[in-house]
């Protein structure tokens, strides 16, 4: 008699330990399981993790293998839409303990990411470690052209404009905010930082921004010096 198969290989996320839960997620973030993610999440933050560690070794590693195969042709937008919810799943725990600093804003950032581009992780996790610096973050999503970029700067006067792009195609747009800032006399209010996979330091200053920020801890950590630059001299 042929014994029937009775064993369970439902995996429980519990069970594993740290590295193979990490690996775990990282297959669970390709195959867009939102649920799990968001059960990692919690069960390396209830072991002990940093909020900081769980993101870049479960979540933006995750994303990382998800867009290599995304660039070779073997997940398709769909699939990479689904990855993203997930790792949104994940994000949305670690934002209030990335942001929990209870101190007074130390400086007001609006960010977007350009006209054309709905690239929106990168941005997210920028506004995140922003707010966990001690920043106000005015978030005015993505596809932001530059009308509503003017009237974010007008609206809530920060000290710093962030802008974001992903696509070799939108980067471009960066400067034809930068050149209307120029245009309209209003470049010296404020502080410009731009980041995004495609862009380099060569390229952030050939379109005048104050920085280009290669990641998020960068973009906080030079948002930080900009501000304290600007108030030194200010005083001086
Ligand atoms: Co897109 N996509 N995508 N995509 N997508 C890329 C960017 C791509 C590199 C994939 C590839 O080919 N390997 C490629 C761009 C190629 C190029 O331009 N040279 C690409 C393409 C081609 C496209 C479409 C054109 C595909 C199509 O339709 N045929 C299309 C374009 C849509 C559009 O925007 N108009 C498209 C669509 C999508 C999805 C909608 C499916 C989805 C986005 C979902 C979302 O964001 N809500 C998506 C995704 C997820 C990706 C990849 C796989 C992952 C991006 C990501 O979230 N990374 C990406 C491949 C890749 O980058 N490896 C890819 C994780 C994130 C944490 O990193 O965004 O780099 P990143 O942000 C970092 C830094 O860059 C930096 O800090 C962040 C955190 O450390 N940073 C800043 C970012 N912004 C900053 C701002 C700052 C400072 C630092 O200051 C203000």
């Amino acid at each position: 008699m042929v014994e029937e198969n009775t064993i369970d290989d439902e995996i429980i996320l519990a069970d594993l330990p740290d590295d193979e839960l990490t690996a775990q997620m990282h297959d669970d973030l390709y195959d867009g399981l939102a649920d799990e993610i968001a059960e990692g999440t919690n069960l390396l933050l209830g072991r002990g993790w940093d909020p900081s560690r769980v993101l870049n070794d479960a979540l933006v590693e995750g994303m990382r293998i998800v867009g290599i195969d995304f660039r070779d042709g073997i997940l398709f937008v769909p699939e990479v839409l689904l990855a993203a919810n997930a790792m949104k799943a994940g994000m949305a725990i670690l934002r209030p303990l990335l942001a929990e600093t209870g101190a007074k804003p130390i400086g007001k950032v609006v960010i977007g990411t350009v006209k054309g581009d709905i690239h929106d992780i990168g941005k997210n996790l920028v506004g995140m470690m922003l707010e966990g610096a001690g920043f106000e973050v005015i978030d005015l999503g993505i596809n932001t052209d530059v009308e509503q970029f003017l009237g974010a700067l007008d609206e809530h006067k920060p000290d710093i404009l962030g802008m974001s792009a992903l696509l070799t195609t939108t980067m471009p747009y960066m400067k034809v905010v930068i050149d209307t800032l120029i245009e309209k006399s209003l470049r010296g209010d404020y502080m410009v930082i731009v980041g995004g996979a495609p862009l380099n330091d060569e390229f952030g200053e050939a379109i005048g921004a104050d920085a280009y920020c290669r990641d998020a801890a960068v973009a906080s950590e030079t948002a930080s010096r900009l501000i304290a630059a600007r108030r030194a001299a200010a005083a001086a």
